[in-house]
């Protein structure tokens, strides 16, 4: 059975290679190919396509050059977003991925079309690769208004808005669908594509449930963490910007709390399967616990 690491040390070099050789090789202007590999090759982690193949290698299924396409286009639709997330009209960063953002580096123009080619270009990828209409409906509900964008409206819409402050339910709606759908989607189309059986394809579900409300609120943690070790002091840049969060509403001890209690149903989610794999991304958490 494949390990985690093992998993990762495989195919995120095949992952990359895919995404920058494709890129090029599929887009008729090589100035907008540069754009969109720019924020694509930045050295993300490629959680969600990981997500994708480890789903797939727990099912005992062979990961080939269709399986690779479908996880490459779960990133495009992940890079996409971030692009987006980052312009001055939303988040307004200057960094991801340890460089410029799209737009500081290439304009605001440029980076929004770079962020709306990628989400075409991932879906038509998924269903070449799995030349299926189910996979094409789970991944546009995922990021779609009923998902990931409906997520980044309701956090945009609530930002300063003090009433929400307190408000669980409302912030846990807005960081699953913000994040969660798209986690939740990468698992969910393994399942289908790689034809989990009913009772097996319930308990993957029910892990990527807990293992993608985790990873938001383990984002967030991860910020406090790395300022703490920075300079010595607690701070969180959502409350300086009037974000509501799980981790502005329960502060750190209590989303801490939160984050232990999510990986151990994630664990027992998968209890009898040989999934090591993917309980391996669990792992990911102990850096801020
Ligand atoms: C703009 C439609 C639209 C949606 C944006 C994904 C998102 C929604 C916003 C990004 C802001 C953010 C921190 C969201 C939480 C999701 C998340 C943790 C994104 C970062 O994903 P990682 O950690 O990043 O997988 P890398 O760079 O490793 O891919």
């Amino acid at each position: 059975m494949t390990t985690f690491k093992e998993l990762q040390a495989k195919y995120t070099p095949l992952i990359n290679d895919f995404l920058e050789k494709q890129l090029y090789g599929e887009t008729n202007d090589q100035k907008i190919a540069e754009i969109m590999a720019y924020s694509v090759m930045a050295g993300g982690k490629r959680l969600r396509p990981l997500l994708f193949l480890a789903t797939l290698d727990s099912l005992g299924r062979e990961i080939g050059e269709s399986e690779l396409r479908i996880a490459c286009g779960i990133e495009l639709i992940h890079t996409y977003s971030l692009i987006h997330d980052d312009l001055p009209a939303m988040d307004n960063d200057d960094y991801r991925r340890g460089r410029l953002t799209s737009h500081k580096k290439w304009g605001e123009a440029e980076a929004i079309l770079a962020g709306d080619a990628l989400l075409p270009l991932g879906i038509k990828w998924i269903a070449q690769g799995s030349r299926s209409y189910e996979l094409a409906e789970i991944i546009t509900e995922a990021v779609g208004p009923n998902g990931m964008v409906g997520g980044q409206y309701l956090d945009i819409d609530s930002t300063n808005n003090a009433a929400v402050a307190n408000d669980a339910e409302f912030i846990n709606r807005m960081e699953w669908l913000k994040t969660g759908c798209l986690i939740l989607a990468s698992v969910e189309m393994a399942t289908v594509y790689g034809q989990a059986p009913s009772g097996v394809k319930e308990k993957y579900l029910a892990f990527a449930k807990h293992f993608g409300r985790a990873y938001q609120i383990y984002d967030d943690l991860v910020d406090v963490v790395e300022s703490q070790e920075e300079a010595g002091k607690a701070t969180h840049k959502d409350q300086e910007v009037g974000k509501n969060n799980t981790l502005t509403m329960l502060g750190v001890d209590e989303t801490r709390n939160d984050l232990r209690h999510l990986i151990k149903q994630a664990q027992g989610d998968l209890t009898g399967e040989s999934a090591e794999a993917l309980l391996g991304f669990l792992d990911l958490y102990q850096k801020v616990l």
